[in-house]
């Protein structure tokens, strides 16, 4: 009797060993990687699960909170090439790098926080790459609209108006030539110096128009 107890207990303890060994050696080990770069036009980094370096894991980006919280912005697959010490940390492998374009809907002016998951192999826990999150602040690009208008602010701060009918006087002509009459945000050389030569003929036009004007003044006096 006590011979089979102890080899009952002898099996027990074999059993149990066993599965724990197996579980230990089982365990997951989370994905690693980083954050590198957040700015208003990417998203970029690298990453890798060291439980099978050969996966081109998923990433996924949430804006102003981690997963649960944030709001889920987009994924892409971390399998582009990046430099030998990333491959260093994933196996000896350096395709894990990742550029995700800024999402357009981020670009709105505000401060955006940005979370990046790596989705871990096998499936479980998604950890936030080391230096997430990050923060941007992007502006939506300007598109002119000069719809319906002949002068006035075309929505990017240029105006509509055509330099012609500044310069030659047309409707509310007092406004639109005012000083330095708004030239365009970016003008060539060749542009500044027409403008220049305009501005100085209109000049010598109203001088002599003065001076013409005096001069009959002038000869109904004698
Ligand atoms: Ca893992």
């Amino acid at each position: 009797m006590r011979t089979k107890i102890f080899f009952a207990s002898l099996f027990l303890l074999v059993c149990f060993f066993g599965i724990s060994k197996s579980v230990a050696g089982d365990a997951d080990r989370p994905s690693v990687g980083f954050f590198d770069v957040a700015d208003c036009s990417s998203l970029a980094g690298w990453a890798c699960d060291p439980d099978d370096y050969a996966a081109a894991l998923q990433v996924h980006f949430y804006a102003d909170g981690p997963a649960g919280t944030g709001t889920f912005v987009g994924a892409t697959t971390a399998n582009l090439a990046r430099e030998a010490a990333v491959g260093d940390l994933c196996g000896s492998r350096n395709n894990h790098g990742y550029v995700f374009s800024t999402p357009a809907s981020l670009k709105d002016g505000r401060k955006h926080t940005i979370y990046v998951h790596a989705i871990n192999a096998p499936p479980g826990n998604n950890p936030q790459l080391t230096d997430s999150p990050k923060t941007i602040v992007c502006s939506s690009p300007c598109v002119p609209n000069c719809a319906g208008k002949t002068r006035g602010d075309d929505g990017c701060g240029s105006d509509c108006g055509t330099t012609e009918s500044k310069i030659a006087g047309g409707e509310g002509s007092a406004a639109a030539v005012g000083p330095a009459a708004n030239p365009p945000a970016k003008m060539t050389r060749a542009e500044i110096l027409a403008k220049i030569e305009e501005i100085k003929q209109l000049l010598a036009r109203l001088i002599l128009q003065l001076i013409a004007e005096l001069q009959k003044q002038l000869a109904a006096t004698q």
